[in-house]
């Protein structure tokens, strides 16, 4: 069960494994690698899929014969090995052109371009039958107070995704949107920092229908924000279009640690909710392998991805599954937190004509009730850590 197969749904970016390892402070320390070639190891590994910047695979500035051949060289590899395409992204973030952010950059003639960029490339992702195109604002945000109004940078945010949603409807295109969150890095702040933020800005959206969120494990974590909990929200919106899986260890720069590295335990909760949801699509992780790693180490830290997460579903379903664990779910109360809060037929006014609601309602008693959620959770650790 930890070998992975395409049933799996398990995509990856090509920037994750085609990483250099450049950082602020160092050079690349690994060779450049052919997307052909990423698309062939992967599906060696098991993966489902691959996705990709406009500039993973076309670099920057390319002439059209030029594109064309890359584009060429990609199907033939995509088809040669069956790996799907299910999300495709923009490069609006490593051009200096867009250092002050793309749909929000000051300068009008840089947004005009930015959408023409987004646009070109969605017509490709439509061509290779992705279903999800994923905006991260990276770039879109300042270092400092005066440099971005901000209530007008997020009506130029809105204008962008009108007119996307506008342009996928023209075409008639079977693609959704999905809002990646970061609360900082590249910029100092961003716009949209958490799920939160903009699961609120989705909804001022005219083609909100068709925009939703692609949640990464780290940008949440990196703003102290607990992971399982922000996609139960996202999940309970109904905004669950994507996610980046990966790992990351608290409050700092933003690590894309290989998924399982980092905080474990919301791994597992993670993937206990993922499973149980009604979440059909693609496990997309978006890591990458430390820059220690030679060639060998960037396959393995790919194949490890996999690895947690479908050790994490085994135990996931064990836990769920034990019979100590449905004991201990009982005596912490899950089945009366599922139940409403009126009963049926109940209307506002028997509430406040129950006594038993409040007038003789022993609330010193009611605080005496442990909640049980101690030896819950050492369920849990023990399961995690195989005991
Ligand atoms: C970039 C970023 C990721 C985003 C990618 C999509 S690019 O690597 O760090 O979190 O998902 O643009
Ligand atoms: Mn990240
Ligand atoms: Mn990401």
């Amino acid at each position: 069960t930890l070998t992975p197969t395409p049933a799996d749904r398990f995509t990856f970016g090509l920037w994750t494994v085609g990483w250099q390892g450049r950082d602020p402070f160092g050079d690349a320390t690994r060779p450049a690698l052919d997307p052909v070639e990423s698309v062939h190891r992967l599906a060696e590994l098991g993966a489902y899929g691959v996705t990709f910047h406009d500039d993973d695979l076309i670099p920057f500035g390319s002439d059209a014969g030029t594109r064309e051949g890359h584009i060429k060289r990609f199907r033939q590899a995509l088809d040669a090995t069956g790996m799907a395409v299910p999300m495709a992204t923009t490069n609006l973030f490593t051009h200096p052109v867009f250092k002050d952010g793309a749909f929000t950059a000051n300068d009008r003639d840089v947004r005009r371009f930015a959408l023409r960029k987004t646009i070109r490339n969605i017509d490709l992702a439509a061509e290779l039958g992705a279903t999800t195109y994923v905006a991260w604002g990276g770039r879109e945000g300042s270092e400092s107070g005066a440099a971005k109004d901000v209530r007008v940078a997020l009506d130029r945010l809105k204008e962008a995704f009108d007119l996307l949603g506008d342009y996928v409807e023209a075409q008639g295109y079977d693609i959704r949107f999905a809002i990646e969150p970061k609360p900082n890095e590249p910029r100092g702040d961003i716009l949209l920092p958490t799920i939160g933020h903009a699961l609120a800005f989705i909804n001022s959206l005219e083609h909100a229908d068709r925009v939703g969120l692609n949640p990464e494990v780290g940008h949440e974590q990196m703003a102290g924000l607990n992971f399982p909990h922000g996609i139960a929200q996202a999940l309970w919106h109904g905004k669950l279009f994507h996610i980046d899986l990966n790992g990351q260890s608290g409050i700092k720069f933003d690590q894309d640690l290989r998924f399982g590295a980092g905080d474990l335990r919301q791994a597992f909760w993670l993937v206990d909710l993922l499973e149980s949801s009604d979440y059909a699509g693609p496990r997309h992780f978006d890591f990458k392998p430390p820059r220690t790693e030679d060639i060998n180490g960037v396959w393995a830290s790919a194949a490890g991805n996999m690895r947690n997460y479908l050790a994490l579903k085994a135990k996931a379903a064990a836990f769920r599954a034990d019979p100590a664990v449905q004991a201990a779910l009982r005596a912490s109360r899950l089945h009366e937190l599922a139940q409403p809060t009126l009963a049926e037929g109940e209307s506002l006014a028997d509430l406040l004509a129950d006594p038993s609601a409040f007038e003789s309602f022993d609330a010193d008693a009611a605080a005496e009730r442990g909640m049980a959620f101690e030896a819950l959770d050492q369920l849990a650790l023990d399961h995690l850590l195989g005991l």
